[in-house]
């Protein structure tokens, strides 16, 4: 796309994720807004090179939204825990090859410590489609990391992560809940409103 092209109103948005878990809630948070979604192009892998959860949502936003010509949202996201010094954090995906070997690791790193503290991170970014950033946030949730995998909801290190309030791992808990109280739902509570808001400027501006 050409620099000096007028941004259209953004009408479809890409779902820059190969990550079908992630992919199944970000449709969720966008379900109620006046945009039509679309997968991103199958094979296409942005090579996350960034150091924060930011940087890497930035790149794999603004890479697909280049490359399809349109709007895109990307969500980089990972477990960081206290007594790994907050790995695997960005590495998070990169750990081991699936999500029960992820799991298998981070319990025999963690071994039998009672220092069990760790946070989910959810960056999440909105790029137009020239590639430049319009929108960015985090969201935070404070759990603990189990002895031992519970429930077989969610995905990814769901059935390790416990929230002490909810007497549950995010695997055991009804989807909504997770939703609601997650990393993932606290960013999307942050950009909601400011994409609500882009959509209606651009509408005005049009
Ligand atoms: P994309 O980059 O294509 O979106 P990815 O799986 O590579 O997919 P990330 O690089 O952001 O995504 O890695 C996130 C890692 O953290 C990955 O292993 C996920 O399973 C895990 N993760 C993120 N959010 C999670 C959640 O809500 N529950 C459990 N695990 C989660």
């Amino acid at each position: 796309m050409n620099k000096t092209d007028k941004i259209k109103i953004p009408k479809l948005l890409v779902v820059a994720t190969g990550n079908p878990g992630k992919l199944k809630e970000m449709q969720a948070y966008l379900a109620d807004l006046d945009l039509q979604l679309q997968l991103k192009p199958e094979g296409l892998e942005i090579e996350e090179t960034g150091e924060t959860f930011l940087a890497n949502a930035r790149l794999k936003a603004s890479q697909v939204a280049q490359i399809t010509g349109e709007w895109a949202i990307a969500d980089d996201s990972g477990l960081a825990v206290d007594a790994l010094n907050g790995m695997p954090g960005v590495y998070s995906a990169r750990y081991a090859p699936t999500d029960r070997e992820r799991i298998s690791r981070l319990l025999r790193e963690l071994g039998h410590t009672t220092h069990r503290k760790a946070q989910f991170v959810c960056a999440l970014a909105i790029a137009d489609p020239h590639g430049t950033i319009a929108l960015e946030v985090e969201g935070i949730c404070p759990g603990e990391i189990l002895d031992i995998p519970k429930g077989s909801g969610g995905f990814g290190y769901d059935p390790i992560f416990y929230i002490p309030a909810e007497t549950m791992t995010f695997a055991e808990m009804p989807r909504e809940l997770k939703r609601s109280l997650s990393h993932r739902g606290r960013a999307f509570q942050a950009l909601l409103p400011q994409l609500q808001k882009l959509i209606t400027s651009q509408k005005n501006n049009g």
